[in-house]
């Protein structure tokens, strides 16, 4: 809550903050909707569960994913790509929450990318200890289209290169109910999440979700 007795106060967990050229941080854009989208999270979980996938280079990820709607990002020993097919199921992932498409829609539109339908949400849950390492996002078919990221659960620093691997990574840490917008020329920067600290979140216990809603066909 912002102190009411300044006439300047700024509560930092709300408003919007610009990360770089397309890249908007919407702080707590999803608050007051994540419990309908943890409950989201779970009908699909129960039916294409978590999964800890394979690198092509033979790796366990340390996230947990799922996927809902037309198309789920999948890696295994062959590569990462999209499928309409869950791998675990042999069936298609289940569809897309109207919340998530709805949010997504929304935040995007704040962010300046008007009329975005996403097809493919990437649910990814991190425990303490689970981390991704720097990596850039390039299976979908348009990178026109902006990537929009939901934070919720424990807190994250989310980390932040450039244009190559080598460039210095800037992190920035992203809390329950934060939302990005990735577009432009920051769609093909390099990111990851650094490894999740040990702690209790009121709404998801000892776990933090991140929704990536993307158009990838
Ligand atoms: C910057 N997820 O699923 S979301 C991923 O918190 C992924 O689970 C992270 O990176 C997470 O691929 C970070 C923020 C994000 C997502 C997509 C991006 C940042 C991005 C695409 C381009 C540039
Ligand atoms: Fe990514």
């Amino acid at each position: 809550m912002p102190p009411e007795n300044l006439p300047f106060a700024l509560d930092e967990t709300q408003g919007s903050i610009d990360l770089g050229v397309g890249a908007v941080l919407l702080r707590g854009f999803a608050r007051a909707r994540a419990h309908g989208l943890i409950a989201a999270i779970g009908a699909v979980a129960a039916v294409s569960p978590f999964r800890h996938m394979v690198t092509p280079g033979g790796w366990k990820m340390s996230v947990a994913m799922t996927n809902c709607g037309q198309a789920g990002w999948i890696t295994d020993r062959s590569g990462y790509r999209y499928d309409v097919v869950d791998p675990a199921t042999g069936r298609r992932w289940p569809e897309m929450p109207a919340a998530f498409a709805e949010l997504a829609a929304e935040a995007a539109g704040a962010a300046g990318f008007g009329g975005f339908r996403p097809d493919a949400c990437l649910i990814n849950r991190y425990v303490p200890g689970a981390r991704l390492s720097l990596h850039q996002d390039r299976n979908e078919r348009d990178f026109g289209q902006p990537i929009v990221s939901v934070s919720l659960g424990l807190p994250a620093i989310f980390l932040w290169g450039g244009k190559t691997r080598a460039d210095r990574a800037r992190r920035t840490p992203l809390i329950h109910g934060d939302v990005v917008v990735w577009g432009g020329p920051d769609r093909l920067a390099f990111h990851g999440v650094d490894t999740l600290a040990a702690g209790e979140h009121p709404v998801t216990g000892a776990c933090r979700f991140n929704l990536t809603l993307r158009r990838a066909l």
